[in-house]
């Protein structure tokens, strides 16, 4: 069989319209980064007068949303740059990440401004009454308690929303920014002839018309059934009438939304051939962007926040994090928890601890044993969504324990450790929570392997934690902008699917020659010993137990 390539001489471009810009990644067929761009909302369109590009308004009950039509000009701006260094006529598929969850409301009769947009004027000065609702809600806001309560209980609880649609209700999730929308203002919902996320909307810039909502970021709704893929009804129906008209279709993400519109043609010299493949959230499109593509490959980035991503075949959605189909293949899912205590939190124990330095950290964590003679710990300087626990640090010790059983094994309160175990029972914790929860989320154990990334993947000592912790070879990364890598690589992809008329494995575009590309990674540290990885996994059920505990007491799952 003839083996399927990229077309040479070709470009492949992928955006990502973030909370505060708008970022541009260029491939070339040997998926080496060509160019790279940005719109900064704040200081280039500081019209619209937002900070950090959202408005907040701190007596609205947590209301944060970001003009759409901001997200119009960006685009302009960005063409507008991105021509003086990039040859449009090259580039043969396009793609894009959003920030999940986010959505845009078309107004009643604005399918047509869409199909018939003028090449002579920018995209700003002709979309400005397309919008039902001017200010986008995204996914800051946490506006929506009262409908997310009112979707759970209409489907039968948190547990069984998070099972039919992958997660439990989220204020910044789309449902209930939708429900909210309509039983505040119920004539502007009426007059919306289409509701896009972030992604699908900037995609329907690019065609000209409405573009599907990918199934991957249609997760990130309370709307679809995972397992189907499709909208779910009772889901719809706790949510808003005459909502699926409203949706229009779901499409995979690596299918073609549609061919690039006339306009960008004509305005900016697109090739009319340039394909325009479905749009997804950023984090989907940032676990593409790291290479996962099999199941028990896993992601861990370890920056202001904590991330885990990772691909099984075999979800468990559960109250605590989330589930997404994978991007990259839809026989599979990808899993994903947040925390909102990484950096910040480490950096918070080492002042305290380790003399405000990471020298003196690493050091702490290297003379103090796998284990840390049963001491651990829960450190949470910020209020903790995974586990759902307010500001406190909470510290144990397990006495008898020895790594072989957890018969006779009890734990003791105690006010604090000597620093160096401090450290360690930090560290220790974080990662044995991300194991913990991932392997509870259906993640094989051990993982394949891990790829680090974030500012303290810059850490060995840290990556060499993580290896032993999880069992497997760690990996490094620097991605400073993932989410539009991912979308560019994925660009490339739908084109490849395109061309062969079905679905081809992403593997199949880097086979053999990862290294020499742009996407490449480095083997930081090879997997640690067996034993250690199954005591840790009974250090591990003992957290667990302690953590619920916790949350019984001071939370709320
Ligand atoms: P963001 O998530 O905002 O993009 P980064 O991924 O850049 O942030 O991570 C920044 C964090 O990386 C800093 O807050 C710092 O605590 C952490 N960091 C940098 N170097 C180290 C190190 N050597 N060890 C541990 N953490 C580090
Ligand atoms: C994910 C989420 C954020 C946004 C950021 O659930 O809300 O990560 O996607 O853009």
């Amino acid at each position: 069989m003839e083996e399927l390539s990229l077309p040479q001489d070709s470009y492949f471009l992928g955006f990502d319209s973030s909370t505060q810009s708008l970022k541009a990644t260029v491939l070339d067929s040997n998926l080496n980064i060509v160019n790279s761009e940005l719109v900064h909302f704040d200081t280039e369109l500081p019209h619209y007068k937002t900070k950090d590009g959202v408005y907040r308004d701190p007596s609205d009950n947590g209301r944060i949303v970001s003009p759409t039509l901001m997200w119009v000009e960006a685009l302009d701006l960005m063409l507008q740059k991105l021509s003086k260094k990039l040859d449009f006529g090259k580039i043969a598929a396009v793609s894009g990440s959003g920030q999940q969850h986010g959505s845009v409301y078309w107004k009643s009769g604005s399918s047509a401004i869409l199909s018939s947009l003028d090449p002579k004027k920018a995209l700003v000065d002709q979309l400005g009454s397309a919008f039902s609702v001017k200010e986008s809600p995204i996914w800051m806001d946490s506006s929506t308690t009262a409908q997310c309560r009112e979707i759970e209980k209409a489907v039968g609880g948190a547990l069984e929303l998070a099972r039919l649609t992958g997660s439990r209700a989220h204020e910044r999730y789309t449902g209930p920014q939708i429900r909210k929308i309509f039983e505040t203002q119920p004539e502007v919902y009426h007059d919306t002839e289409r509701i896009s996320l972030v992604s699908s909307f900037v995609a329907s810039l690019l065609i000209g018309s409405y573009a599907c909502i990918d199934e991957t970021d249609g997760a990130g709704m309370n709307l679809m059934d995972i397992k189907q893929r499709a909208w779910s009804k009772i889901a719809l129906e706790a949510t808003a009438p005459n909502l699926e008209e409203k949706l229009g279709k779901l499409a995979p993400a690596h299918a073609v939304a549609g061919s690039i519109a006339s306009y960008f043609v004509e305005r900016f010299h697109f090739n009319k051939n340039c394909l325009v493949v479905q749009w997804s959230g950023d984090n989907p499109n940032s676990l593409a962007g790291l290479t996962l593509n099999t199941p028990g490959d896993l992601a861990i980035s370890v920056g202001t926040s904590d991330t885990v991503f990772g691909i099984t075949k075999e979800p468990q959605p559960r109250l605590e994090g989330h589930v997404f189909p994978n991007p990259v293949d839809p026989e599979n899912y990808m899993v994903m928890l947040v925390y909102k205590n990484g950096s910040l939190t480490r950096e918070d124990v080492r002042n305290r601890y380790a003399e405000k330095s990471w020298e003196v950290f690493n050091k702490y964590l290297q003379q103090t044993p796998p284990l840390n003679g049963g001491k651990m710990g829960f450190y949470y300087k910020e209020h903790e969504i995974l586990p759902p626990l307010p500001v406190g640090f909470h510290r144990y010790v397990l006495e008898n324990f020895s790594g072989n059983t957890l018969e006779g094994v009890n734990e003791k309160e105690v006010e604090e450790f000597d620093h160096p175990s401090e450290v360690r029972a930090l560290i220790e914790g974080q990662f044995l929570s991300m194991r913990a929860h991932a392997e509870r989320f259906g993640m094989p154990s051990p993982p394949k392997r891990i790829i680090a990334t974030g500012g303290a993947s810059a850490n060995q000592s840290i990556l060499s934690s993580i290896a032993s912790i999880f069992g497997c070879d760690v990996y490094t990364v620097k991605r400073p902008d993932s989410a539009s890598l991912g979308a560019a690589l994925r660009a490339a992809h739908g084109w490849l699917c395109s061309k062969k008329g079905s679905f081809v494995p992403i593997s199949s575009l880097y086979k053999d020659k990862l290294e020499k590309t742009s996407l490449s990674c480095k083997l930081s540290v090879n997997a640690g010993d067996k034993q250690l990885v199954s005591k840790y996994a009974l250090f591990m059920e003992k957290r667990v137990e302690i953590e619920n505990r916790l949350v019984q007491k001071l939370g709320r799952w």
